[in-house]
């Protein structure tokens, strides 16, 4: 099997994110990783490392018995962990002195493709590192353990066996899921937009359940966009609030509101918020009619997720209709709905346990390709992507140069 250049040198890589911990691993492997430890590392029981037994940490001193005190643990024959203090000065020294000793160092997702025979299973091990809530977490866990390898190799074997709608129904099973994983390592993008004063800034407060936005009761209060990072039923959402759209002469709203636009192109999700008080219940119309009615009057580019909310329901002087989405931040009521509207939109089918979910742009394309080249009946033609995903000697993307 093909396996990523660079493959016999020794390396070096620090496997802990920087800073974030008490403690650091920086791990060699190769040829060399004996001797080059052993030349910077020296344990207090005496003994080399090759005399060392596998799997057990051992205390000493990195470059001079009087130098750091560290464990250093022997994982395989080739493979030994520096365990360090975690601070910044620490880890560069323990790197510096093991690239001085001839180690080549390769950045820690490199060392995860190396340890990895399936492009698949890797990916999902260094995506697992950005996963914020322990939902998106063990979705990942899921293709890290193959779900998505499997399914693969299904469809795979399913073209080569002359089955290729199932596979092409399959592949499209797959590219529905492709919004929810790209989302498991990025937070979902999610624009408050209305006109101003509409209680938009304290919407956002109610979401997040803290002071993020200031809130003030004049129009044109928020000027810049304000973005706050959250987890909703488990799913990373970044709320942004934005400047009250209307037409102003007053050039720094002007800028907020040209801010606000240029938000809502690259939303994943538009939440458009109405004053309850204001609206005439009898002749509202649809949320679609709504929401392009405002886009045209203001030239806004809305996303296709679109939700309306009739906030200061409490003001309304009537109940709202059941069918509309009212809320209230200063009673609270509609919050929680809200909330699972945002969801619904977001995720409407999220993934069973164990089920496969393609989570990378890399993996979106070849899928794609795939769904192509069934759909122009050329099922072989569709081999091709399916190996890109499955096999490490075609994987290159991450198989870079030393950092
Ligand atoms: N009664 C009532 N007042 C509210 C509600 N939501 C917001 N307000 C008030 O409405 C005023 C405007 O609220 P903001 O949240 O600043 O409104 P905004 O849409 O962000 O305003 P701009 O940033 O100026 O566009 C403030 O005085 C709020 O206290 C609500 O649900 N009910
Ligand atoms: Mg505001």
């Amino acid at each position: 099997m093909t396996r990523p250049v660079g493959d016999n040198q020794t390396c070096v890589s620090v496997l802990t994110p920087t800073g974030r911990g008490a403690v650091a691993v920086v791990a060699v492997k190769g040829p060399d990783a004996v001797t080059v430890v052993n030349s910077c590392f020296l344990a207090k029981n005496g003994r080399t490392l090759d005399q060392q037994p596998l799997n057990r940490i051992v205390y000493g001193h990195w470059g001079s018995i009087d130098g750091e005190d560290l464990v250093v643990c022997r994982r395989k024959e080739d493979v030994i962990e520096v365990h360090c203090h975690g601070g910044t000065q620490s880890v560069l020294a323990v790197v510096d002195r093991l690239v001085d000793m001839g180690c080549h160092e390769i950045e820690w997702k490199v060392w995860v493709t190396r340890q990895q025979h399936c492009p698949l299973v890797a990916e999902a091990q260094i995506a697992m590192a950005g996963a914020t809530s322990i939902r998106t977490a063990l979705i990942l866990l899921d293709q890290f353990h193959g779900a998505l390898r499997r399914e693969t190799k299904e469809i795979h074997a399913a073209i080569q066996t002359g089955e290729s709608s199932d596979a092409a129904i399959r592949i499209e099973r797959l590219l529905a899921r492709v919004p929810c994983g790209l989302h498991l390592t990025e937070p979902w993008q999610v624009v408050i937009a209305g006109r101003p004063n509409v209680g938009k800034s304290s919407l956002i407060n109610a979401l997040v359940g803290y002071r993020r936005a200031i809130v003030f009761d004049q129009p044109g209060t928020t000027r810049d966009v304000v973005s706050t990072t959250t987890v909703i039923d488990g799913w990373p959402v970044q709320l942004s609030d934005t400047a009250g759209l209307h037409s102003t002469t007053d050039t720094l709203e002007a800028a907020g509101i040209e801010q606000a636009r240029s938000q809502l192109v690259r939303a994943d999700m538009v939440i458009w918020v109405e004053d309850a008080s204001t609206i005439d219940f009898q002749s509202l119309p649809t949320r679609t009619e709504i929401l392009s009615q405002r886009a045209v009057e203001l030239s806004l580019v809305l996303p296709s997720r679109q939700l309306l909310v009739l906030n200061k329901s409490d003001l309304a002087g009537h109940d709202v209709p059941p069918k509309l989405l009212a809320t209230s931040t200063l009673t609270g009521q509609g919050i929680d709905q809200l909330l699972s509207a945002i969801v619904k939109q977001l995720v409407p089918e999220p993934p069973a346990p164990g089920a496969a979910v393609p989570f990378t742009t890399r993996q979106a394309g070849f899928l794609r390709a795939a769904a192509t080249a069934c759909e122009q009946g050329d099922a072989a033609d569709a081999l091709a992507p399916l190996n890109e995903l499955l096999h490490p000697g075609l994987y290159s993307e991450l198989d870079t140069k030393p950092i």
